[in-house]
């Protein structure tokens, strides 16, 4: 077993340093560029304003997450093409298995993409109805200013500069905190072709039948 550098940054907020080796970060951008393909990057729109965001996203899963105009929602579907979602790859499969602590699928994996200058300013995520379920992200290329914060917009915050390879995962109380990418250190990473930081993050969407809080719905736990 390889030894992992694991720190807890808050209650609920664990942070694998470089959990994924350069090899298998390689592997895992060559395979989410390829699926990139069927299921292309766009450019969401905040609720209401229809601003564009600065970062461009896709999904994986059987539900995708979209900002649109009209709102936040989970979609079967890409919003350009209205294909299915390509299958989250087995190695996110297998990543979320070895580090959420629980005991059913993601139905989503959230792809980010922030070339020059993109951002994501401080929000919550909580358009899933699964909240008792972790929020698993993984950061490759580009190093990123990630920032931290408590239940309301008022809490004090922290940063922490994520790098390629790390993984992050989210729970129980921090499931619901205030969060968001201050900036991406442009060029601090070869990794992406064409430059830049994609972050992947695994969600449970609906609630699990007979989920079993104290298990963590784990059959004999
Ligand atoms: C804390 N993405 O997609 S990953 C997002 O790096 C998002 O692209 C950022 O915030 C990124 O919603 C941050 C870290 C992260 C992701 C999901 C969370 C932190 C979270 C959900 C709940 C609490
Ligand atoms: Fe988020």
């Amino acid at each position: 077993m390889a030894v992992v550098n694991s720190l807890e940054l808050a209650p609920g907020i664990v942070l694998r340093r470089e959990y994924l080796s350069p090899p298998e970060q390689k592997k895992l951008v060559a395979e989410v560029l390829r699926l990139t393909e069927v299921a292309p990057f766009y450019r969401p729109q905040m609720p209401r304003s229809g601003k564009p965001f600065s970062v461009e996203e896709t999904n994986f899963g059987s539900l995708g997450w979209l900002s649109e105009p009209t709102g936040y929602r989970y979609s079967p579907v890409h919003p350009a093409t209205g294909a299915p979602w390509p299958s989250i790859p087995a190695a996110l499969l297998d990543l979320w298995g070895a580090t959420a602590n629980y005991a059913f699928e993601p139905e989503c994996c959230l792809v980010n993409l922030y070339r020059n200058g993109a951002r994501m300013g401080a929000h919550q995520d909580r358009d899933e109805e699964a909240v008792e379920a972790p929020v698993v992200s993984v950061s490759l290329g580009d190093a990123a200013l990630f920032r931290f914060g408590g239940a309301n917009r008022s809490d004090s915050t922290k940063s922490v500069k994520l790098m390629s390879g790390d993984v992050l995962t989210f729970g129980g109380p921090a499931r619901l905190m205030y969060h968001g990418i201050d900036r991406v250190l442009s060029g601090s990473s070869s990794l992406v072709p064409g430059g830049g930081r994609v972050n992947l993050t695994l969600r449970r969407v609906a609630r699990p039948q007979k989920y079993d809080a104290r298990s963590g719905g784990r059959p004999g736990a």
